[in-house]
Order: C-alpha cells, then sequence, then structure tokens
C-alpha cells in the first residue's frame, strides 16, 4: 500500500486542510500519515478562530519516524501557518525525499486576488522556496501571481497563464499547475506545464458558480490519492477537478449547505467508485 504523507493544519470544524485530506486520500486506498502543523477552532474565514501552532511538535514527530526508518511515496504539504514552518518542510524534505517520494506542494496563502488574512509578503516568498523543492505544484491564479510578481487579473486569456507557468517553472517547480482557470464562457478547470517535456496541459469542464472554502483542498487530495493509484498527473487533474465541480454541484442543491465548505462527505462513495 502507498503512503502519504500530508502536512498541512487541524482546523477542527471548516471541512477544509486535514479533515479534507486524510479521509480522502484513504478513502483512495492510500495509508495516510498526518503531520499537523496547528489546531484552529475553524478556518480563518470564520469572524473568529483560536489557533494553537504546533511547530515545536514537527521535529519529535519527525525524530520518531526517521528512527523507525518510515519511508513516504508521497509528501503533499498544504496550508501551512509561518515561514519557520516552510523552513521546517524544507528540512522535512530533504530527510524524507527518496528518488521515488513525489513532492507535492500546494502553496495556499491566498484567493481571489488577497492573500488570506495570516500572510504577507515575506510568506509568499518563503513559499517560492518551497515549490521550487517540489515535484509538482498547485496554486491558484492568485497564488501563482503573487509567486510570479505579475499582477492579478480576473479578466485573462490562455497567454496569460501561459506567462504564469512559465514563470513558475524558473523557480524550478517540475510540474506546475495552475487551478481554477477559466479560458472559456461557461467553464472552468486547470492549466499546467512540465518542464521534463515542454508540454502545456489544459482542461476545462463546466463551470460550476459557487465558491466555497476547502475546495482546493479537495481538489489536491483528490490529485495526490489518484497519483497514488498510478494515474498519471495529467489523468489525476481531470478527475480532481471533475469531482471538485461535481462536490460543488451536489452541495449547491442541499437546502442546507454549509457556507464554509463543500459537502465532500456527499460525493465520496462516487470518487473510490471512478
Ligand atoms: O482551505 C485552505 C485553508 C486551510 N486551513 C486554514 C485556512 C484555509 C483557508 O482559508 O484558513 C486554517
Amino acid at each position: 500500500m502507498k503512503k502519504v504523507l500530508t502536512v498541512q493544519d487541524i482546523s477542527c470544524m471548516g471541512k477544509c486542510s486535514l479533515t479534507v485530506a486524510l479521509p480522502v486520500i484513504s478513502a483512495l486506498g492510500s495509508e495516510t500519515v498526518i503531520l499537523p502543523t496547528a489546531v484552529l477552532s475553524t478556518h480563518t474565514a470564520f469572524e473568529e478562530y483560536t489557533c494553537k501552532d504546533l511547530s515545536d511538535q514537527i521535529e519529535p514527530i519527525t525524530g520518531v519516524w526517521k528512527r523507525e526508518g518510515v519511508k513516504f511515496d508521497a509528501i503533499y504539504t498544504g496550508y501551512l501557518g509561518t515561514i519557520s514552518q516552510i523552513r521546517q518542510m524544507i528540512s522535512l524534505f530533504r530527510d524524507f525525499k527518496t528518488p521515488d517520494t513525489l513532492i507535492f506542494v500546494d502553496p495556499v496563502m491566498a484567493d481571489f486576488g488577497r492573500l488570506y488574512p495570516a500572510f504577507d509578503m515575506e510568506y509568499v516568498k518563503a513559499n517560492i522556496d518551497l515549490c521550487s523543492r517540489a515535484d509538482i505544484i498547485v496554486p491558484n491564479i492568485t497564488e501563482a501571481a503573487l509567486m510570479t510578481g505579475v499582477d492579478y487579473r480576473e479578466n485573462y486569456n490562455e497567454h496569460y497563464i501561459k506567462d504564469l507557468l512559465n514563470r513558475c517553472v524558473e523557480f524550478g517547480a517540475g510540474i506546475t499547475v495552475i487551478t481554477g482557470v477559466s479560458l472559456e464562457r461557461g467553464k472552468s478547470g486547470v492549466m499546467g506545464y512540465d518542464r521534463a517535456t515542454g508540454e502545456y496541459f489544459l482542461y476545462q469542464n463546466d463551470r460550476i458558480d459557487g465558491t466555497f472554502h476547502g475546495t482546493g483542498d479537495l481538489f489536491s487530495s483528490v490529485a495526490v490519492g489518484e497519483m497514488m493509484r498510478g494515474l498519471d498527473w495529467k489523468e489525476a487533474m481531470k478527475i480532481a477537478a471533475d469531482h471538485t465541480a461535481h462536490t460543488i454541484a451536489v452541495t449547491l442543491e442541499n437546502p442546507d449547505k454549509p457556507w464554509y465548505g463543500v459537502d465532500f462527505e456527499a460525493t465520496m462513495r462516487e470518487l473510490v467508485s471512478y
């Protein structure tokens, strides 16, 4: 069985980060090892939230794993709280990356043209360093624009997205997949670039109008889980994009839908039967 380490916060309530990654990657058939970076009452889009930083637990926990000789098939990092935690991830990659370990970085820090409340431009710089060590990075347009110093645009064309991809390549990631890319009216999806082959990849599905927190985490978790099932990255991205869009559509039909996250529980059965 494949073993995936995912490093992100636990937002106790909020349907994001580890409370999505753990069930989704497990359901897709990989053993999922978690390293919580912080415990929050709720994610940071709630008006009020508590946050207990767990940075001081990272070394003791990973120390035990090192002494146990644990190896991971993939390491997937999501929302991290601080620059020093990003540095801790860089050491973790050094300690645990084997030639067969997939390093998947979702540089979670911004959306809709704005940084999340906890972050600033120094954090963006640290994320560039983290991304430069990854096999695959999956920024959204805002994150890619912030990391490359390009102006964020709501109206854009393929040329703009390719420019972002080419600039992400400059800081060294293997494959870059920009999420939330809509190149046609009524469509939305992802555009990627593989520096090894020089190949661009565009996938568009029907756009579902509705924005929810945690959809990026669902997308990344499905992508990692599918790659661990042996799918090539492009196939994994298509399934992740389709499944995320479908889950948003199902959530919109729920009269009691939560404002803070998608009903990924409702589509789990379909996910495992693709
Ligand atoms: O879904 C991304 C995410 C994860 N974790 C925390 C967040 C957010 C987005 O706002 O606040 C704590």
